[in-house]
């Protein structure tokens, strides 16, 4: 069986990182158009720094939970027919034990030159003096993170898996987001099974073929126990 699992921000939220569209989610307090657009850095890349720059340190301050340990596991025991794709910009997939996972919206501990085209692991603060560490260029690092209006990362290797999938899973995503909210149609129209994972019903739970709703760290592992038994 070969399996298409998309993560968003409710997997990562019983680990203590926001969401951003619940009642208390980042973009409840803040503007992401003064925050995650390309725009927004040219106007003000040190506010825009220091929104990553605090979101990068509070990672040292989170766990993985029982839901990235079950996909993990998932990833063992399926290999290839798995792909594990995540809107999440934190690494807590990789440290619940993935191997292979696809940000499409980038990686918060990742910097981008634009420069010299390079992207290097970055754990520490940026600022708009920080010299790249390949080309020696100041002030051209950028956090390497997909913006509203930039294109997500490994698309043609996502649609791929959505077109060949027997199954897709969304898990903790508001389904607000394009593409990524779309996912759900191409695996359908592709003949594959849908199910929604999520604490509540997101807006796109009608497009689902099933649905569960609960709390990640009870219904993922409980998915991932069905899966591994079938
Ligand atoms: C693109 C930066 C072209 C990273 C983020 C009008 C109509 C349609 C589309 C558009 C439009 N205007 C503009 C667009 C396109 C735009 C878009 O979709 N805008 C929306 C707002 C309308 N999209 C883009 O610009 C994208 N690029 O389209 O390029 C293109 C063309 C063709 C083909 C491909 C591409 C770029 C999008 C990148 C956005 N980057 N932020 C950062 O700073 O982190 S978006 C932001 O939302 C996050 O990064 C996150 O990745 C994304 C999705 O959010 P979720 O993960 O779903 O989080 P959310 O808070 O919303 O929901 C959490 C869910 O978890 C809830 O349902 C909740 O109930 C649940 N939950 C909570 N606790 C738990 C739980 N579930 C389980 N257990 C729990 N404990």
């Amino acid at each position: 069986m070969k399996l298409v699992v998309l993560t968003g921000a409710g997997i990562s939220a019983e680990s203590g990182v926001s969401t951003f569209r619940d009642p208390d989610g980042v973009w409840m307090k803040m503007d992401p158009m003064k925050l995650a657009t390309p725009e927004a850095f040219a106007a003000d890349p040190a506010l825009v720094h220091g929104f990553y720059n605090a979101r990068r340190a509070q990672l040292r301050e989170v766990e993985p939970n029982a839901a990235h340990r079950a996909l993990a596991q998932l990833e063992r025991k399926l290999g290839n027919d798995f792909m594990l794709v995540t809107q999440n910009v934190d690494d807590l997939h990789e440290r619940g034990g993935s191997r292979d996972v696809v940000h499409m919206h980038g990686q918060l501990q990742q910097a981008w030159c634009r420069s010299c085209d390079t992207r290097i692991s970055w754990d520490e603060d940026l600022s708009t003096g920080t010299e790249c560490p390949n080309c020696g260029s100041a002030g051209r690092l950028r956090p390497d993170i997909v913006w509203f209006g930039e294109m997500p990362y490994r698309m043609d290797e996502i649609l791929g898996a959505l077109d060949t999938c027997d199954m897709f899973v969304a898990i903790g995503t508001s389904g607000a987001v394009y593409p990524a909210a779309g996912f759900v149609e191409i695996a359908a129209n592709a003949g594959a099974e849908t199910l929604e994972l999520n604490l509540q019903p997101s807006e796109g739970t009608r497009l689902f073929d099933d649905f569960r709703h609960g709390p990640a760290t009870g219904i993922v592992p409980a998915f991932v126990d069905e899966i591994l038994a079938r």
